[in-house]
């Protein structure tokens, strides 16, 4: 399959997260993708292609304005008050204490982003616009006739909402390339997210409408990130009334356990007659993921796109999470091998 990949992710580069209360070197780094595409290209999985340009309009077709116009200035507006570290909010609206959009950065940070652990930088809009291109590009090759391929994401997308951004990720690309496949005359797509934690970006754009399921295996939010969403009795609202499915899981997950939740999502993706199919490809589930407690080992990986190939759907892989660097490239590739059954 072939792969879609741009070295402007490097613009994105935060230095710190906070996270248990102390700023720690960011998770999210360049050499995650490097390190995968090292791999792509060492395996032969196939051709290496860069971004088109999709502008706005199919970004804003899942994005609010506000959002989007937010993080193209973010940077500009924290600079002109005279700091030169990465960009965090620090206070945030909670309910019954309003929501009104300041017009001071701080308020604004803390008005988008959901969490403190997602630092805004000087590149950090020009790396999410091409990671947003890369998706497209991606869901071009599979909707004009691809059997399958590989956007090689970076910044990630699957906690950014239609006005929210955080958990590392600022734009929604799975959710964007869905859109564009419906755009083009899919009736109807599912999107898979099999990272680690619940997507609920995903979950927050599609909920209400039945022409995208959405379907997340994550970490049980009792446990972990996002802790607010991600809860099995959240099945979709309005026409969107059952076309969402949260597989939440416990600490401590392996292949075995794992892959009756994949099953049951896999049935319920045949049973709803999708077009295409947009998998989240996270793998953060791994046994050595330093952030995260599931127990998949390499090997599970393969298998792992084994059965989502049974599906037997365009498939678009579209790379979220997975912070075991090093193994990354493995991981990640064994997936679209296992898919392609090569
Ligand atoms: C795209 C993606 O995978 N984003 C994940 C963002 C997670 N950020 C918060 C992680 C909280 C981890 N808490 C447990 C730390 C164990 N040392
Ligand atoms: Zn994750």
């Amino acid at each position: 399959m072939r792969t879609v990949y741009s070295e402007d992710h490097r613009l994105q580069d935060g230095k710190f997260e906070l996270l248990e209360g102390q700023f720690m070197k960011a998770h999210e780094m360049p050499r995650r993708a490097e390190i995968v595409i090292d791999r792509v290209r060492s395996t032969k999985l196939g051709e290496v292609l860069g971004p088109q340009d999709f502008g706005l309009d199919p970004i804003l077709k899942v994005h609010d304005r506000g959002l989007v116009e937010f993080l193209r200035v973010a940077w500009d507006e924290w600079a002109a008050t005279g700091r030169t570290f990465d960009a965090l909010p620090h206070v945030w609206p909670v309910p019954g204490l309003g929501r009104r959009l300041s017009d001071s950065i701080d308020g604004k940070l803390g008005y988008y982003a959901i969490d403190a652990g997602t630092p805004i930088t000087p590149g950090t809009w020009r790396a999410v616009l091409s990671s947003a291109n890369v998706a497209l590009t991606a869901q071009k090759l599979v909707a004009t006739g691809e059997k399958s391929a590989f956007a090689l994401c970076r910044p990630p997308g699957h906690h950014a909402g239609s006005d929210f951004y955080g958990g590392y990720c600022f734009l929604n690309n799975a959710g964007i390339a869905a859109q564009a496949f419906r755009d083009q005359g899919a009736k109807r797509v599912a999107i898979l997210d099999v990272d680690y934690h619940h997507g609920n970006g995903t979950q927050q754009m599609f909920f209400a409408r039945d022409d995208v399921l959405t379907i997340s295996l994550h970490a049980d939010p009792k446990q972990e990130f996002p802790y607010f969403l991600g809860y099995a009795d959240e099945i979709g609202a309005g026409a969107g009334e059952g076309y969402h499915m949260n597989l939440p899981l416990p600490w401590g997950t392996d292949w075995q356990r794992y892959t009756e939740a994949l099953d049951h999502a896999l049935k319920r993706i045949a049973q709803y007659g999708a077009e295409a199919l947009v998998i989240s490809l996270g793998l953060d589930t791994f046994e050595h993921d330093p952030i995260s407690r599931f127990k998949l080992a390499e090997a599970d990986y393969h298998r792992l796109g084994e059965r989502i190939a049974w599906a037997d759907l365009p498939t678009l892989f579209v790379m979220e999470g997975g912070y075991a660097v090093e193994a990354l490239g493995v991981n990640t590739v064994n997936v679209l091998m296992g898919f392609e059954q090569r």
